[in-house]
């Protein structure tokens, strides 16, 4: 893995796993939650179900999108993935790293372009999941089974304990993270723009795509293709993978959800080492999300990078692993 001079180590840092708020409250482990009603919520239902209708017609007009338009679609889904990678998730949620102003106003727009609910919300949900990992208190419950963690958990009330422990949380941080309230503040309409209009607009104007393909292509099917993506972290990297790490958890090494979450696949480690700005051992392996965030840093836009050290590593997978291979 690359270091420079803005790169840290946990332990050296003064980070230690024990002082991590977002450390794994086991006091509340045996609470699984998995035969409560499910208190439907339609609108939510109807609108997925239409979401997914429209990225599949996408999936059909893509023989009629000129080139520009592919190669933009994927831009689209690069840089709204960062916006939930590199952004909500190890900047806001797990402050595995520091941004300057520029860097956080970038993230925060690529984040709407995700529109994965704004990012105070996102984090919010995401340290939840962390502290009560698998119990009624994670709003993605794995244990609720494949379909409750991928996408279900969105289309129904949340169970009472996610509110209640949510509340408990210190999210003073992001309280006091200007470009984060602004962004709250502002979320339907920057959703908009960034998810739905850019996307759609852009190829029109710039290359004479039609309308309809810009709407459906980079728009629906993008947006479509990034959200099951994330949720497959939820989901399949809570089920299926190794444990070299920590046997003792269900999140698991998936390196499939590796690859199309940017990174965010090594899910065993990153539930062990939370901190860890790389979410793996591996640099860049399968982790453009590292990669941007490594770049940053040389770019001077971002510092503080926080990692696990080898042997902090080693003795926790010698302690707790399952003795699968470590590979990245
Ligand atoms: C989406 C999010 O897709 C995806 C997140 C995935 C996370 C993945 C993590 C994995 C690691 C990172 C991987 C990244 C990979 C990226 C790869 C990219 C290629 N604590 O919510 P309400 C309060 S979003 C404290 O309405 P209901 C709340 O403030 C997709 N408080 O609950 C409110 O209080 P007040 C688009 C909490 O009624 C009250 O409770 N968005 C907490 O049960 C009620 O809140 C959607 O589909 C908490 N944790 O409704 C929208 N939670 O009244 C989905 C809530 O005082 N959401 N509160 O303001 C909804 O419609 C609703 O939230 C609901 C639940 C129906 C699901
Ligand atoms: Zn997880
Ligand atoms: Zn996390």
């Amino acid at each position: 893995m690359p270091e420079s001079s803005c790169s840290t180590h946990g332990e050296s840092n003064g980070i230690t796993e024990k002082s991590l708020e977002d450390v794994f409250d086991d006091t509340y482990a045996e609470k699984v939650g998995s035969r409560r009603p499910w208190t439907l919520v339609w609108r939510n239902i109807w609108v997925m179900a239409i979401l997914h209708a429209g990225a599949l017609y996408g999936v059909f007009l893509i023989p009629d999108a000129c080139a520009l338009t592919l190669i933009w679609s994927f831009v689209c889904f690069y840089i709204s993935a960062l916006g939930v990678t590199a952004g909500a998730h190890r900047l806001w949620s797990h402050r595995s790293y520091t941004a300057t102003p520029p860097l956080r106003a970038f993230l925060a727009l690529a984040n709407s372009m995700a529109f994965q609910n704004d990012i105070y919300e996102w984090a919010r949900d995401h340290r939840v999941h962390h502290k009560y990992s698998e119990t009624d208190a994670d709003p993605h419950n794995a244990k609720r089974g494949f379909f409750f963690a991928h996408v279900g958990w969105l289309l129904i009330r949340k169970h009472p304990d996610v509110i209640e422990k949510g509340r408990k949380l210190e999210l003073s941080d992001l309280k006091a993270d200007k470009v984060v309230m602004f962004q709250r503040r502002h979320y339907k309409l920057s959703v908009l723009i960034l998810c739905f209009l850019v996307p759609m607009m852009v190829p029109w104007y710039f290359w004479g795509e039609s309308l309809l393909v810009g709407y459906f292509l980079p728009g629906l099917l993008r947006y479509t293709a990034a959200l099951n993506a994330t949720w497959l972290v939820n989901s399949a990297a809570h089920m299926w993978g190794n444990r070299p790490y920590d046997r003792n958890i269900n999140p698991r090494e998936n390196p499939i959800v590796a690859f199309s979450a940017m990174g965010e696949g090594f899910h065993n480690y990153h539930h062990t080492f939370p901190f860890d700005y790389a979410t793996s051992e591996f640099g860049w392996s399968f982790n453009l999300t590292t990669a941007f965030i490594d770049l940053m840093c040389f770019l001077r836009l971002a510092s503080g990078r926080r990692s696990a050290t080898r042997e902090m590593i080693t003795a926790r997978a010698q302690r707790t692993g399952d003795g699968s291979p470590i590979s990245g």
